[in-house]
């Protein structure tokens, strides 16, 4: 893949698109104070309490700052139980942007993935996808359904610089149709960008293809459109013969190749709560509408106030600014670069999310059945308070046959950016707290996971320092 110099923002100073209106204090703890609140969380940074933290680089889901014309927009909730005004207004962004034509609001991502898997997954069926995301997985197998991981392997390797790592393996999808059978495949579970695997885009060229093979044997893709507008900056960056389109065209672009999509709307979409569920098949947004309402709300209003819908169709419109998510994708690679600059080991190339740690070449000498990343996570945490995510052995839970724990390649330490809310000056930070960690890494002893819950493990499990 060519990759063209000219145009390159990546590398170019930038300044956020805004000015700061309203503040909110953080305040930062003293290292016993630390060392205590990570204990009692059983070593788990999901189960710290956010006053204890410093910088929360948990996730950016639905932890970024609205504008000041989203929170006009909550002003403008029309909460009427049936035909909000709001649901029409976002019904129409999402056509305008998305294109996708028929739209059922859901309480955020994962409930339009549960109405989704039920309606189009059947026992036995494959769901091939470009690498598992833990919820979207676990909807898919509890509606019957087996994922096949269908990415390209540089995805698993965190030194592979290939630009488009969430590109779909075509050769091995098609071995897998000839295998089992077209009728098999409900569809094929395509994410902008991919989350597991560093927030890696996938490109046009690849999607275009996919879209020719899937036609071919009359099968459907499903989009995850949770960071589209991310995986279209860097299309727009790095993918050949794009440079001259703007972000909002190659979004529109991207979800016009896919016949529908899940959405959590706490990331591109910037609000702190609320997703979606869009198709184009009206038979599939009727059962959708019906089982919206058992699960969820009256389809008007799915999972989410009318004030939120609004919120969110002005966050659409924001998300696609070229502006905004050129400085959105620069901070995260301005702390990349910082990182990597260091000599911190990192998923390569940097992704639009976050920065993520190898916490396998970052402490080689913990094995992985001693949870290498969430261990780096609660040392991240005494060090400085920052609060980062385990992405490794704990998320990919156990093979559902032998009972083992999954081993995934990646072991990974997620630092993740909340859109607008933390400076320059906090990444820098950042820089020097993963800098002393990694100063006196080799002293650091993995751990023993002492309570596992039975779904989503790495949201409530407890862990225990070891001696040795
Ligand atoms: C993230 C999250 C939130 C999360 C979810 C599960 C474990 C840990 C953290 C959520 C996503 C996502 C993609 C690609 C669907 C969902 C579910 N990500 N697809 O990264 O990234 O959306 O949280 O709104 O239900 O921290 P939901």
């Amino acid at each position: 893949m060519h990759l063209k110099e000219k145009n390159m923002t990546l590398v170019k100073t930038w300044a956020e698109p805004y000015k700061i209106k309203m503040v909110e204090p953080v305040f930062m703890t003293t290292k016993a104070q630390r060392k205590n609140a990570i204990k009692e969380a059983g070593y788990n940074t999901f189960l710290l309490k956010s006053a204890d933290v410093y910088i929360d680089l948990l996730t950016d889901s639905g932890t970024s700052a609205m504008s000041d014309r989203q929170w006009a927009g909550l002003m403008m909730g029309d909460e009427a139980y049936a035909g909000s005004r709001n649901y029409y207004n976002l019904e129409e962004t999402i056509n305008k942007y998305y294109s996708y034509k028929y739209v059922v609001p859901t309480h955020q991502g994962r409930g339009a993935e549960h109405i989704l898997s039920q309606i189009l997954i059947s026992e036995g069926d494959y769901v091939p996808g470009n690498m598992y995301f833990t919820t979207t997985k676990l909807h898919q197998e509890l509606a019957g359904g087996k994922f096949v991981d269908v990415i390209v392997d540089e995805a698993h390797d965190p030194e592979n610089m290939f630009p488009f790592k969430g590109n779909v393996n075509l050769e091995r999808l098609e071995v897998l149709i000839n295998k089992v059978g077209a009728d098999k495949i409900p569809y094929v579970s395509i994410a902008t960008t991919v989350n597991m695997a560093g927030g890696q885009p996938i490109s046009l060229a690849n999607l275009k293809a996919l879209r020719e093979l899937t036609n071919k044997y009359g099968i459907k893709i499903i989009h995850d459109m949770t960071r589209v507008a991310e995986n279209a900056f860097m299309i727009q960056q790095k993918e050949e013969g794009c440079k001259d389109k703007t972000v909002a065209e190659i979004v529109y672009e991207i979800c016009s190749l896919t016949d529908g999509a899940t959405m959590s709307a706490k990331k591109d979409a910037m609000v702190n709560i609320g997703g979606f569920l869009a198709v184009n098949d009206p038979d599939i947004h009727e059962k959708a509408q019906n089982m919206v309402v058992v699960y969820e709300g009256l389809h008007t209003y799915g999972g989410m106030a009318g004030r939120d819908m609004e919120a969110l169709a002005i966050g659409i419109t924001e998300s696609v600014q070229d502006a905004h998510i050129q400085a959105r994708v620069g901070q995260v690679h301005y702390l990349g670069n910082k990182l990597q600059k260091k000599g911190i080991p990192i998923v390569k190339p940097i992704g639009t999310h976050g920065v993520f740690l190898d916490a396998k070449k970052f402490l080689p000498h913990i094995s992985q059945d001693k949870f290498p990343a969430q261990t780096l996570a609660a040392e991240l945490y005494i060090e400085s308070g920052i609060r980062a995510m385990e992405r490794g052995i704990v998320s990919a839970g156990r093979n559902k046959k032998t009972g083992e724990h999954n081993h995934p390649n990646l072991e990974l330490v997620r630092l993740t950016i909340p859109r607008r809310v933390y400076t320059q000056a906090h990444m820098d930070v950042i820089v020097e707290s993963v800098y002393n960690v990694y100063k006196r890494k080799n002293a650091i002893k993995g751990m023993e996971m002492i309570y596992e819950p039975k779904y989503l493990r790495f949201f409530q499990a407890r862990f225990k320092k070891l001696k040795k």
